[in-house]
This record gives structure tokens, sequence and C-alpha cells, in this order.
């Protein structure tokens, strides 16, 4: 079973029928990666497999899927904008482990206690956050020090049944990329060099520390060993600093 199979299907479908879309490069040795783990009957291969993209508007649009079996499933699919539009980050971290389903879904602020900032890129989605809520709970413990990278409308739950994962969490996906997309179609290019300036602080903001606290880094560690890990993160997971590194302004 690959549950979430369908969520990155439908993206990548949406995302070339909407944008003008071209390949991102994915360096070399992270396209897809293999590993058995457990032993004897609990043994499993988990496989990584990397996509990525960009469009006009878009630095890198990318997917890590890892599948292990039915109680290893894991998309996690992240859009950065490009630095001279304020769009927000659309993040989805859809997680299955054996200790069940772990969910969350937002399009992450730049600025998230700007209130011009949320009338322009939360009030549109509350609707559609508060349409779910009454199947998808509030998730419970979250870590604080991530609360400022989330917007008001964070889709945060912990679905004890695998169907609500395929029914419900499946058209909460739809409906948040489908916005964001609206977004995108809509967004113009930033030309003030102040607000470039605070643009490119919040997305290195928002990169170091997902980068630092990735929640996979344990899972990755244990696969596919520490050096792996470590050069997937920096190197193509969030890679906003290697590139700024070589291409300023990027
Ligand atoms: N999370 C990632 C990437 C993953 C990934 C790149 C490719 O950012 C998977 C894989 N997330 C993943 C896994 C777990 C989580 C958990 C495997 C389970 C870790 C475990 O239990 O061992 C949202 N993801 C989580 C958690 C949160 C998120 C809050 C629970 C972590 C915890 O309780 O400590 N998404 C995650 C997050 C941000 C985000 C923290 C911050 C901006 O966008």
């Amino acid at each position: 079973m690959t549950l979430y199979q369908p969520f990155l299907d439908y993206a990548l479908e949406q995302l070339q029928q909407t944008l003008d879309l071209q390949p991102y490069p994915i360096p070399e040795g992270f396209e897809t990666k293999q590993a058995v783990t457990g032993k004897g009957k609990r043994q499993e291969t988990v496989v990584t497999t990397s996509y990525a993209y960009q469009s006009p508007k878009l630095r890198q649009i990318r997917a890590a899927h890892v599948q292990g079996g039915n109680a290893l499933q894991v998309l996690n699919f992240v859009i950065f904008p490009r630095l001279n539009y304020d769009l927000p980050f659309f993040g989805a971290d859809l997680v299955t482990l054996p200790g069940g389903h772990l969910i969350a879904l937002d399009m992450q602020p730049l600025f998230r206690e700007d209130a011009d900032y949320q009338t322009k890129y939360t009030q549109p989605i509350l609707p559609i956050f508060e349409s779910f809520q009454a199947h998808l709970p509030w998730g419970g413990d979250f870590p604080a020090e991530a609360q400022p990278f989330f917007s008001p409308a964070f889709l945060w739950t912990r679905p004890t049944e695998t169907a609500a994962v395929e029914t419900h969490v499946f058209d909460a996906f739809k409906a948040y990329l489908q916005a964001y997309l609206t977004f995108v179609q809509q967004a113009e290019p930033i030309t003030d060099t102040t607000a470039l300036e605070d643009i490119e602080q919040a997305q290195l903001r928002y990169l170091r520390y997902r980068a630092e606290k990735d929640p996979a880094r344990g899972m990755f560690n244990r696969f596919y060993g520490p050096e792996w890990t470590e050069e997937y993160i920096h190197g193509f997971l969030f890679d906003l600093e290697r590139q700024l590194a070589v291409a300023p302004g990027a």
C-alpha cells in the first residue's frame, strides 16, 4: 500500500496544468534511495523517492516520498517561492508510522504577525480550514518553537482511521493546493528593496528552522546513515542557503 501516492499524483498533475513547470535538479544519489530494515518477518525495504520542479514564480517545488510498507508511509511536500514574491510556503507533512497518522498542512506565512499579510494570505484559507475541522480535529501536542512558522489556518491532526486520510485529508490537501495555486497566479513580483530584504530574511529563518529541526532526521539516519541524511537535508530538502551561496539573488 502506498497511501500518499494519489496525493503526489494529484499535486503533480495540478502543477503541470496550472504552471509553466520545469524540472529542478536533484543532486546525484538522491533521486531514489533504498535500504532494508528490520529482521526476519519484519524485514521491509524502505524506498525514498525525490521529485523537484520550478516555475517562473516558484523557486523549488519538491517532494520526498518514503515508502516502507503499511506502517511507514511519508509524503513531505513543500513549495518554496522565488525570493521576489511575498507568497507563503505550501507545506504538507503527511506521516504514517507504526504509532498512527500525523498530518500537517498549511500555507506557511513569511510574516505571521503582519495584519495585511494575514488578510492577503490567511483569511481566504480560513473557511477551507474550518470546513475540515469537524472531520479533522486539532492534533494536540506540537512544538511551541514551530508556532511562528504556521498560519492560523494550520491543519494539524492525527486521524485514527486510514479511511479518514484517504477521504478528508486528501480533500483538504486538494483544497489547500488549489487555493495556493490561485495565490500563485495572482502574485506580482516585489521590487521594493526593503521588502525584498525582508522576504529573504523570512525565507532563511524558515529554512534554517526546518533544516535544523527536521523531524525526519532520526528516521533517515537509521535507514540511510548520517552522511547521506545531512546532505539530503541541506543539499536538497532545504537547499536555499546553498543556492544563495552559488547564485546570490537566486
Ligand atoms: N518532516 C519533514 C521532512 C520529512 C518529515 C522533510 C521527508 O520536514 C517527516 C520527511 N515529520 C516527518 C516524520 C515525522 C514528522 C513529524 C517522519 C515523525 C517523527 C517521529 O515521530 O519520529 C510538522 N512533522 C512532524 C511533527 C510536526 C511536523 C509538528 C511532530 C514532531 C514533534 O512532535 O516533534 N512541518 C513539520 C514541522 C514544520 C513543518 C515541525 C515546521 C515548520 O512545516
